[in-house]
């Protein structure tokens, strides 16, 4: 590797992590000569993190292996671009599992592609510090795109990636704060989970894997998780509800952590219609998941769209920072076969619009 002579140490430092950058910097420790004014030294790093783009991309054929972000885990550089592609057998899907996750939260992302990066294939954006749930493909490729924006890194990601054959589920996770019994995950088999005292567990104890109508396996309800026991939230089983934010009408509390999962029958879907919203703009959120594509994201003063479930089940997870504080949100969800939704929906619709006139 080349390296400019009295370069002041910030460019080997960085470069002991990527190798990238030394010789960007050496054009750029003589960037004078083009013009260039470089009239402290610290000018010169800044050039070589502006410039030192790091594109990459990476096509993963083997039926395993391990994903780093680059740099891992001292840090991934500013502007990194990087696409994975891991492309299984024909039949086979790909299960991916983190084993570490640490993004600037909101600026850096990663975006995961169920098939080939097309805007239709988004999964699920990832950002941020809490290690994401483990993810299968429906197919056989799988696409991770992590971008980072001009400042602030985060130690990044790893994961390691399976090609699961058709008969089996692949491993649904661990539970922070809980306990996984049952090791192996093929069609027939059940996983059971517990959790640590302190902690209740939300959603389904025990999970099974079933045949799919397309000739492959999944679980039938989605990982629970163990929530503290003071906690707000919760698991709706019964055909029909309503979901509010803590205190509702009155406001909701700062630094609020809520999950609420709904859950139906295997081959039921769940429609939700808020009737009242009213969060932080930006600050306080709720990410509504189970749907068909990514999670929804609401915040802000506006009614969300009724919703409806694409599996078994939905979850709500609401959010609030440290300071600012609204009435929240109240929604009514019902259970329904798939053709009854919609008429749910517009029934539920007709009684808004009677208590609005
Ligand atoms: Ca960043
Ligand atoms: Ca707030």
């Amino acid at each position: 590797m080349l390296h400019a002579a009295g370069d002041n140490g910030c460019c080997s430092a960085w470069c002991k992590q990527f190798d990238c950058g030394c010789v960007f910097f050496l054009c750029l420790y003589h960037a004078e000569e083009f013009g260039f004014k470089a009239s402290h030294p610290f000018n010169s790093c800044l050039f070589l993190f502006l410039l030192t783009a790091q594109n990459c991309s990476y096509t993963l054929h083997s039926p395993n292996g391990t994903i780093e972000s680059p740099g891992y885990p001292y840090g991934y550089p500013n502007y990194a671009n990087c696409t994975w592609v891991i492309v299984a057998a024909e039949h086979n899907r790909i299960q991916l599992v983190f084993q570490g996750f640490a993004l600037e939260e909101d600026f850096d992302i990663l975006s995961v592609y169920d098939g080939p990066p097309s805007p239709g294939n988004l999964r699920t954006r990832l950002t941020g510090f809490q290690l994401p749930s483990p993810i299968v493909s429906t197919g056989a490729r799988l696409t991770l795109w992590l971008l980072s924006d001009y400042a602030v890194s985060g130690q990044g990601f790893k994961a390691v990636y399976e090609a699961l054959p058709s008969y089996t589920c692949g491993n649904p996770g661990q539970l922070i704060n809980g306990h996984q019994q049952g090791s192996t995950f093929n069609i027939g088999d059940k996983i059971r989970y517990s959790c640590s005292s302190g902690y209740v567990l939300e959603g389904h104890t025990t999970l099974s894997c079933l045949a799919t109508s397309a000739g492959t396996a999944a679980w039938d309800f989605p990982l629970p998780y163990c929530r503290a026991d003071d906690g707000c939230g919760g698991t709706l089983r019964g055909q029909s509800g309503v979901i509010k934010t803590p205190n509702y009408p009155a406001e909701y509390n700062n630094n609020a952590d809520c999950t609420w999962t709904v859950l139906a029958e295997p081959g039921d879907t769940i429609a939700l219609v808020f009737s009242d919203f009213q969060l932080e703009d930006d600050y306080d959120l709720l990410e509504v998941s189970g749907t068909e594509g990514s999670s929804q994201w609401f915040t802000g003063p506006n009614l969300p769209s009724p919703i409806i479930s694409s599996k078994n089940w939905l979850r709500l997870h609401f959010t609030s920072d440290g300071n600012h504080k609204l009435r929240g949100f109240s929604a009514q969800y019902q259970g329904r076969r798939h053709s009854h939704s919609t008429k749910f929906i517009f029934r539920l619709f007709q009684q808004l619009c009677i208590t609005f006139i």
